[in-house]
C-alpha cells in the first residue's frame, strides 16, 4: 500500500476488491458501452449492486470511451457508481488521451455532486488489454493533474485486484507524486 498527500488530499493505492470499499463514497465501473454487467469490474459490481444497478443504467447507454455518467449504488455498501469506458488498448485511438479522459471525466463528474472520495480499479487494464505499467503512469499523471482543481473531491483510491499490480501503482505513485 502507498499513500500520498498532495495539499491536503489524499491518493493512494491498495490491493483489494472493489466492491468492498466501504467508506468511499463512489467506486468507479470499468464499464462496457451498454453499461451492462459483462466481466470482471463490471461483473463484480453488478453483481453486488443487484438487477437495479443495470435497470437505472440502461436509459444512459450506450456511452463512448472516455465518457463518464453517474448512477446511485443500490446495493453496495457506496452511495455511488461512476461508470467509465475505457479505450480497448490500441483500437480506440489515441487510447492514452482516452484513458485520461476516463480519470479526468469521473473525477469532475464526482466533484460536480459534491462527492468527497472515489476508488477506482485499473480501468482498461482487463479485458480491454492496457499494459499495466502505462495504464498506471496515466491513471497517476492524470489524478495529480486534476484533483488540485477539485473543490469536493479529497480522497482518491486506486483498488488493485492482485499483489503485482498493488506494486506497480504504489511505486508509480510515489515516483508520480513525491
Ligand atoms: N476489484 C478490483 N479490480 C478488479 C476486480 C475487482 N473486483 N475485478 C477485476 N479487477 P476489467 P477493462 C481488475 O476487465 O479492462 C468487462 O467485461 C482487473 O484485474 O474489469 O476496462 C466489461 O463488461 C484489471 O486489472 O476492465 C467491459 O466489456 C482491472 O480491474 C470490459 O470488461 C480492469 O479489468 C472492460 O475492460
Amino acid at each position: 500500500m502507498a499513500q500520498v498527500e498532495v495539499n491536503g488530499k489524499t491518493v493512494e493505492c491498495v490491493r483489494g476488491d472493489i466492491t468492498h470499499q466501504d467508506d468511499i463514497e463512489a467506486v468507479v465501473n470499468a464499464a462496457n458501452a451498454q453499461l451492462m454487467p459483462g466481466g470482471g469490474v463490471a461483473g463484480a459490481l453488478h453483481s453486488t449492486a443487484g438487477p437495479g444497478l443495470a435497470e437505472e443504467c440502461r436509459p444512459m447507454a450506450p456511452i463512448r470511451p472516455g465518457e463518464a455518467v453517474i448512477s446511485s449504488a443500490h446495493n453496495l455498501p457506496n452511495q455511488y457508481v461512476i461508470h467509465c469506458l475505457g479505450p480497448v488498448y490500441g483500437v480506440d485511438q489515441p487510447s492514452e488521451h482516452l484513458l485520461a479522459e476516463c480519470y479526468r471525466n469521473s473525477l469532475e463528474l464526482a466533484d460536480s455532486k459534491g462527492i468527497e472520495s472515489v476508488a477506482f480499479p485499473a480501468i482498461s487494464a482487463g479485458a480491454f488489454g492496457y499494459p499495466l505499467e502505462e495504464a498506471a503512469e496515466v491513471a497517476l499523471v492524470t489524478v495529480s493533474k486534476v484533483l488540485p482543481q477539485l473543490k469536493t473531491v479529497k480522497r482518491v483510491r486506486f483498488v488493485l485486484f492482485g499483489e503485482s499490480d498493488e506494486q506497480v501503482f504504489s511505486s508509480r505513485l510515489l515516483s508520480t507524486i513525491e
